[in-house]
């Protein structure tokens, strides 16, 4: 039998409401060892989804520790299939902890990050993508990247998966029979000949990756770097963008030494905005680090603003800035365009950054920001998402999968084009539905359950 795990599955900090919960056989025992209900404060037999109003005690001395409302869900009718007590206190760390503290003292042990939702998959109530999507759903910073959580808890993307696994299944079946009678032909069986089949499965992985990084970009946001030399306006475009005085803005060339990181939303998607110094040759020791740092943002990030000031004209090193985004999508921001001095060569422009799309804009009056945001978009999305019936994908992990069944399939599909023997074929078919079981927890190794649960926080 399973042990019973006690965490608090609230967020730390002050609030109004914190909750402690705990999980497994020895749930109700606990907690009728810790809670006395109502202000005559007896000792009550918990009944199963009925809300209880009453105080945490310490048992030893009957000592009242905070004023809760607890509620009882007999497994399975639960989170994790479980018995489950949740218990709602006031939302401070001190409350909290003591209620923990009792709950441990009386049997539980601590959870591990993770380990509710874990519970919950091997039970069975939710499948792995389904555990993740739970994970996805608390970190998602814009609505679209919560929509698409919600449809992967929902089971969009495993039902998917499952169809998929089902319909291979049935071919390896196709080819087992021709295994144990060699003298059929493979694509002589009854029904859709196995080609056609085994064909119209890797379209479908291959639509699925197809769209996999705009999946990302949704659940994690764009790595969006503001580059430029000194005093061109990257400080005051981050503060436009976040709508706050976020980052000291001077006439001072040299004002921002460190990196400053911001997440603002647009258009659906999340833009995690770093603010860099200014990129150019210096003597000082704060400055170097500073363009340094600058440097290495623009390198790990997908998409580069590169700011350039419209009332100064072009000098070298903004030229030498369009050589440092590389193969990263960029767009040219002409920032000041509110003092109508249109001192940069636009036909230089033209014959230089063909590929970088580039913009008027104004860090002080905003003008030029809703283009940008549609830019953005343009870039790095391409029909929503909520018009297609298909999932999204969205996690590193489940792309690598799809990889690998689809890369297994094509490779079943050359083995039946050289007419090789069905148990090369049959190997083919059946690693490509073990990588498909791995998005779904159906094969995977538990170790790597474990790290995927590890990722979690705590309480979850
Ligand atoms: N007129 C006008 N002035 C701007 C605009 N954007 C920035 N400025 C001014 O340009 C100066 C420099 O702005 P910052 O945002 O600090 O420039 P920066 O690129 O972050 O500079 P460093 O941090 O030193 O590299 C300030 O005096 C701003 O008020 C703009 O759109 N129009
Ligand atoms: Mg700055």
């Amino acid at each position: 039998m399973e042990d019973t795990i006690a965490a608090i599955a609230t967020a730390t900090g002050e609030a109004a409401i914190g909750i402690v919960r705990l999980s497994g056989s020895q749930a109700r025992p606990i907690a009728q060892e810790v809670f006395r209900a109502g202000k005559t404060k007896k000792r009550v037999r918990l009944k199963s989804h009925r809300v209880y109003y009453g105080s945490i005690v310490d048992p030893a001395r009957e000592e009242p520790l905070d004023e809760v409302l607890l509620t009882y869900m007999q497994g399975p009718r639960s989170y994790t299939r479980e018995d489950v007590v949740e218990v709602s206190c006031h939302g401070g760390p001190m409350p909290l902890r003591r209620v923990l503290g009792v709950m441990l003292k009386a049997g539980a042990r601590l959870a591990q990050p993770g380990e509710f939702t874990q519970r919950a998959f091997r039970h069975g109530r939710i499948d792995l993508a389904q555990a993740e999507a739970v994970c996805d759903m608390i970190r998602a910073q814009s609505d679209e990247a919560a929509n698409l959580a919600l449809q992967q808890l929902e089971g969009t993307l495993s039902r998917e998966i499952t169809q998929l696994r089902h319909q291979l299944l049935g071919s390896l079946a196709t080819i087992e029979v021709s295994i144990d009678f060699p003298d059929e032909d493979i694509d002589g069986h009854a029904g859709p000949p196995l080609v056609d089949d085994l064909t119209r499965m890797r379209e479908r992985l291959q639509a699925l990756l197809a769209r996999a990084g705009e999946g990302r970009i949704i659940r994690e946001g764009i790595r969006t770097a503001i580059v430029g030399k000194p005093n061109v306006g990257k400080s005051s475009l981050l503060n436009a963008l976040l709508g706050q005085e976020r980052a000291i803005v001077t006439p001072i060339a040299g004002t921002t030494r460190d990196l400053i990181e911001e997440t603002v939303v647009q258009g659906g998607v999340a833009l995690v905005l770093t603010d860099t110094a200014g990129i150019h040759l210096t003597e000082d020791a704060v400055e170097q680090e500073g363009v340094e740092r600058a440097r290495r943002a623009l390198e790990s990030s997908q998409l580069v603003l590169v700011v350039f000031d419209d009332s100064q004209g072009l000098t070298e090193e903004d030229k030498s800035l369009l050589s440092m985004i590389g193969s990263r999508r960029a767009v040219v921001l002409l920032n000041k365009s509110d003092l109508d001095i249109k001192k940069v060569d636009r036909d230089w422009l033209k014959a230089h950054v063909d590929n970088v799309p580039w913009l008027e804009i104004s860090a002080r009056t905003g003008e030029g920001l809703e283009e940008l945001q549609r830019l953005i978009a343009q870039l790095f999305l391409g029909r929503s998402y909520e018009s297609s019936a298909r999932p999204l994908i969205a996690s590193m992990r489940h792309a690598h999968c799809l990889e690998r069944a689809h890369d297994s399939l094509k490779q079943a599909l050359e083995a039946l084009g050289r007419e090789e023997v069905a148990d090369i074929v049959s190997i083919d078919v059946r690693e490509a539905i073990h990588a498909l079981g791995e998005i779904t927890g159906d094969s995977l190794e538990a170790d790597i359950v474990d790290r995927i649960f590890q990722d979690f926080c705590l309480g979850k």
